[in-house]
């Protein structure tokens, strides 16, 4: 039996340009804790895509002479390289071309619609493609959007979502839903946002062609944000009439125990104000809108929205013309998918914003991997192969060491809470912290010594060597969601399988198994 349904999504990405170090970031965060959660016998449903509509793309293809298809079959393709290249083991890729999506566009818009939220009118104001983003003259600095992004005037016939009639049921949920919007720093962010007042949104588009039609009138395409955001539930197979729901959606979405969305800053607005009002919009009218609780709704809309933050290079923003940007596939060519992972998440506050430089990946890697676990491993398995015929020795029952707190930590239960709550790096510099203990241990216990020194001496090496391997293997338990490659090698060194589809509960240490001849789990760089 499962413990809990848990949904996970990335955002979905743009396919008019190759996939950067921002999109490694945000697909690999959602890999870690995919993997926490089902490590933890939760059952998990990974949801990744592309998003493929709207004007900029259609620019794009214009701009290379293509049709707006070509670039996306192109461009997707790529960023399901990319999952590939980082080990991101999602279940579903969902391209919001395909006819799965489209068509729950339009059930979606067809719901909200019938309960009266969207009316005709005439859209004036700013309009940004590069962000597919409407912005108020007041949001402007020095005549572009507030993302730096060139705005262009809109004149246009659109439709309009009553977002202004959401401000209070939205303001409920910041209040009232615990970790809805995470970290707590980016809530502030927004109900602040959001208690200076709401415009109604202009949710199509008419002076362009490449998106979902307006059921009923094909002048019209969706607004491409409430496209892309219908991903989350059309990739379940969303059905508003329960009794026909595919059976994903409800697990993942209607009884999920926990739907979490790992987005950038730049997007968290899209998420956290203007998706929960369409979902709420799908289901309820302005008159039942009225005294909902928090508990009426709390199942409709997502748990939580965490939004991380931005990478720099050497410190300055990343842009094609700067010709800085972090190439995933070339770094993870150079160095490997999980030296990469590693740095991602060890360097950096999970939520702040980071900086990418080389120095600093080679200098984090070398000190945390190279130098400190793959020492620890190099050097435990050289001292079983000389001295005890690559067999991991017992522990004597009346060690001396039986206490010894590399034996009672459990450092799964370590980092329980630093995982659950995010706090990716905490988690990290507990296992590493841990990692030096055993190093320290192997140093002052000095076990190839102490196997010169007659009976005795043996009895307390093979007690060290014990210990050893017990933490080498708790760690690399513990590594499984950051560093899966790495974690399964330490596991295949010691001849030990992990558990099929969950942490060993007890680490069974098989004495009789031989251990493989020492090898080299990282190279220095
Ligand atoms: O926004 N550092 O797609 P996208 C960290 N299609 N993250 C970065 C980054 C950087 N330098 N640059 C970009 C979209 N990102 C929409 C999403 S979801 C329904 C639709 C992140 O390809 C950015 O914050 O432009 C976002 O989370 C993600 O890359 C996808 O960006």
């Amino acid at each position: 039996m499962q413990n809990k349904n848990i949904y996970i999504t990335s955002p979905i990405y743009y396919v008019n340009g190759d996939p950067h170090i921002g999109h490694a970031y945000t697909s690999i965060a959602c890999d870690i804790f995919t993997r926490w959660s089902k490590l933890q016998n939760n059952d998990v449903f990974f949801a990744t895509g592309t998003d493929e509509f709207g004007q900029k793309i259609e620019k794009a293809a214009k701009s290379l002479n293509k049709d707006p298809i070509e670039i996306c079959n192109e461009y997707s393709a790529k960023f399901k390289n990319l999952a590939s290249i980082l080990n991101v083991d999602y279940n579903d890729f969902i391209r919001t071309t395909q006819q799965r999506h489209t068509d729950k566009v339009q059930m979606f818009w067809t719901k909200i619609f019938d309960n009266n939220w969207i009316y005709k009118g005439k859209y004036e104001g700013w309009y940004a493609i590069r962000d597919e983003a409407f912005y108020d003259e007041k949001e402007l600095i020095n005549g572009k959007a507030p993302s730096g992004a060139d705005v262009e005037w809109k004149s246009e016939e659109c439709y309009f979502f009553k977002l202004s009639k959401f401000q209070n049921i939205l303001e409920l949920i910041y209040k009232n839903k615990q970790n809805f919007i995470m970290p707590q720093t980016r809530l502030n962010e927004i109900a602040s946002f959001v208690k200076s007042g709401l415009n109604d949104l202009c949710v199509s588009r008419s002076n362009f062609e490449w998106g979902v039609k307006v059921p009923n009138n094909t002048n019209h395409v969706i607004y491409v944000w409430l496209d892309a955001l219908t991903n989350y539930i059309s990739i379940l197979d969303y059905n508003s009439d329960s009794s026909l729901s595919g059976a994903n959606y409800k697990k993942y979405w209607e009884n999920a125990n926990k739907k979490i969305h790992f987005v950038g800053k730049d997007i968290l607005r899209f998420h956290a104000v203007y998706w929960p009002a369409f979902l709420l919009a799908s289901i309820y009218n302005e008159e039942s809108l009225q005294n909902l609780t928090i508990k009426d709704i709390e199942g409709e809309i997502p748990d939580t929205i965490f939004a991380h933050g931005w990478w720099t290079k050497d410190g300055e923003k990343m842009s094609k013309s700067l010709g800085n940007v972090v190439d995933p596939f070339e770094t993870v060519k150079n160095y490997g998918c999980d030296k990469f992972r590693y740095f991602l998440f060890a360097s950096n506050t999970f939520g702040n914003d980071g900086n990418f430089s080389e120095n600093d990946f080679i200098a984090k890697t070398n000190s945390d991997l190279v130098n400190n676990f793959g020492n620890l491993v190099q050097r435990t398995l050289t001292i079983i192969t000389k001295n005890f015929d690559g067999f991991i020795p017992q522990l004597s029952e009346n060690s001396d060491f039986i206490k010894h707190s590399l034996l009672t930590t459990n450092l799964i239960d370590l980092i329980n809470n630093d995982m659950n709550s995010f706090s990716f790096e905490k988690a990290l510099q507990e296992i590493i912290k841990y990692s030096s203990l055993a190093n320290e241990f192997i140093d002052k216990s000095a076990p190839w010594k102490l196997v010169k020194e007659g009976e005795n001496g043996i009895k307390k090496a093979q007690d060290v060597m014990f210990i050893l391997v017990f933490a080498i293997l708790q760690i690399a338990q513990a590594f499984q969601s950051f560093i899966p490659s790495t974690s399964k090698k330490v596991f295949d060194f010691f001849n030990i399988l992990p558990n099929q589809n969950g942490f060993y509960t007890n680490l069974q240490i098989n004495h009789k198994n031989k251990t493989n001849p020492p090898q080299i789990l990282f190279d220095r760089l």
